[in-house]
């Protein structure tokens, strides 16, 4: 246990950990294997809480809402991601003295290797799962984990000799002591706005990621993932232009990733697709640069690298028409990266629509009426889409909209489910939304 780690358990007795998702569940255990009497309990506001039946007997649990008396009695409190932290409840108790803190934090006070960290409102999945498998690729025992899936605190205690963690506002918001060899944030666009008051809050808790970072990577081409009062040369870039750091540059007629301006690798040598990935590639390069690790011996596992599933990945190539799942477009930015990188020779069958989260939509108008497209909405926000292009129309499920464009398609046809929402209201998840379309892909396919 670390000396800070030590210091801080001498004032606990008493922690409440709020949320029994995956992160609470691996709270619990974590807590529950300190080397000293805590006592542990949970708050779900939730009647069912997916982590009830995992739950070691001797935790007590409290669910379907409140308990104003453990909120009370606690000495620190252990938030997940999901409940944000300016609920009532929770600013109740820090207005009594609580500590709050967030699994990330803990994390924190007992990693002792090197950390690198990834946010943004897109592509943190696509860089902390390259990243990850480039250094796995350089020989180096990596644990991956965060918002990505595995809850961090899982990864603690296997030997890794790195750790990239994938980190959403969310659980930046309950995080301050995190300190990195490298930290990233990636772009800033709409997101999540049901949870933020404004862009510039959303903003605030990304650049949390900064705070201890030995090396800060950003965006060349977006400004708003600059940490404030920061000179420049203090900053590493990357971009899609011969300016950044980590950047293009052309040479004999080909294009190059570069680190520094010398030549990596050619453009036309990733499997990934898309210019964003283009983007992605050179963020994992900095990012292992920067953390001192030989990434060449990485380079060919980048060159064969095609992506995460549910993220603009071709499920059925089938008479000459693609059937394109990105289910993980859970926002507009996401929507308008994978519509930038499309070649689409016939109609595009665009499937959007679920829940909105509270998001504008109309940045979708200029590039949809640019293409041939026809848009198929549906879910429980169909109608904010409905007056982006002349084509629209509204089905109740991805079901409705499939059974009915089937017959019409033709070959150099797309269709691509690239929703710009949440799932939630159709569906468990983003994975499971796509895995519903790639079965009804097969299914029509023919
Ligand atoms: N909830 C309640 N009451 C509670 C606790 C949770 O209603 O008392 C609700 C939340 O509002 C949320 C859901 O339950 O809708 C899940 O919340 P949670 O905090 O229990 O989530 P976990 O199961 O622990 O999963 C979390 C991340 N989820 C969220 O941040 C919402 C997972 O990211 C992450 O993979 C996991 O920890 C491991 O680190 C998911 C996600 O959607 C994929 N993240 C958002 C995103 O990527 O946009 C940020
Ligand atoms: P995140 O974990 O931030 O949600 P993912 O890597 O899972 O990011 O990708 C989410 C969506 O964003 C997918 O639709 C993907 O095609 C798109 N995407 C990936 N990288 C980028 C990027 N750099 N810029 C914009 N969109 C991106």
């Amino acid at each position: 246990m670390d000396k800070q780690a030590t210091d801080f358990w001498a004032d606990i007795e008493n922690v409440l950990v709020v949320g029994l998702g995956v992160t609470g569940l691996s709270v619990v255990s974590f807590l529950d294997n300190l080397p000293r009497e805590l006592c542990i309990r949970v708050i779900d506001t939730r009647d069912n809480p997916p982590g009830k039946e995992q739950l070691a007997d001797h935790i007590q649990l409290h669910s379907g809402g409140w308990q104003s008396d453990w909120l009370a009695q606690a000495d620190l409190i252990v938030l997940s991601p999901g409940i944000a932290l300016a609920t009532p409840e929770i600013q109740q108790a820090i207005s009594q003295g609580c500590r709050v803190v967030g699994d990330i934090e803990l994390f924190a006070w007992y990693v002792d290797k090197p950390v690198i960290a990834i946010t943004g409102s897109n592509g943190k999945s696509t860089v902390t799962d390259l990243t990850g498998v480039m250094a796995k690729a350089c020989g180096i025992h990596v644990g991956v984990g965060g918002n990505i899936g595995v809850p961090a605190l899982d990864l603690l205690g296997h030997d890794h000799e790195l750790y990239v963690l994938e980190l959403s506002s969310f659980q930046l918001e309950t995080t301050n002591s995190l300190a990195t060899i490298a930290s990233v944030f990636l772009n800033l666009s709409e997101d999540h706005m049901d949870r933020y008051e404004s862009m510039e809050e959303y903003r605030q808790a990304k650049l949390k990621i900064f705070d201890h970072a030995q090396f800060s990577i950003v965006n060349h081409a977006d400004r708003a993932t600059y940490p404030d009062g920061v000179s420049e040369n203090q900053l590493i870039t990357f971009g899609l232009d011969e300016n950044s750091q980590y950047g293009l540059s052309s040479y004999k007629n080909e294009e190059y990733l570069t680190s520094n301006g010398d030549r990596v690798l050619a453009t036309k040598d990733l499997s990934l697709v898309g210019r964003h990935n283009v983007a992605n590639a050179l963020v994992a390069i900095a990012l292992l640069d920067s953390a001192k690790i030989d990434y060449v011996a990485g380079l060919e596992a980048l060159k064969s690298y095609t992506g995460l599933t549910h993220r603009c990945q071709v499920v059925v190539d089938n008479n000459n028409i693609k059937w394109i799942n990105d289910s993980k477009a859970t926002n507009v930015a996401s929507t308008l990266a994978a519509l930038s990188g499309l070649s689409c020779q016939g109609k595009l069958y665009l499937l959007l629509g679920g829940e909105g989260k509270g998001a504008d939509f109309t940045d979708l108008k200029e590039p949809l009426s640019a293409i041939n497209v026809e848009l198929c909405c549906f879910g429980k926000d169909a109608a904010q889409f409905l007056s982006l292009h002349h084509s629209a129309k509204q089905y109740d499920t991805m079901h409705d909209v499939i059974e009915s464009i089937a017959p019409l398609l033709q070959p150099h046809d797309m269709v691509m489910l690239s929703p710009a929402c949440a799932s939630f209201d159709q569906y468990k998840n983003f994975m499971a939304r796509g895995e519903a379309f790639t079965e009804l892909a097969h299914q029509y396919a023919d």
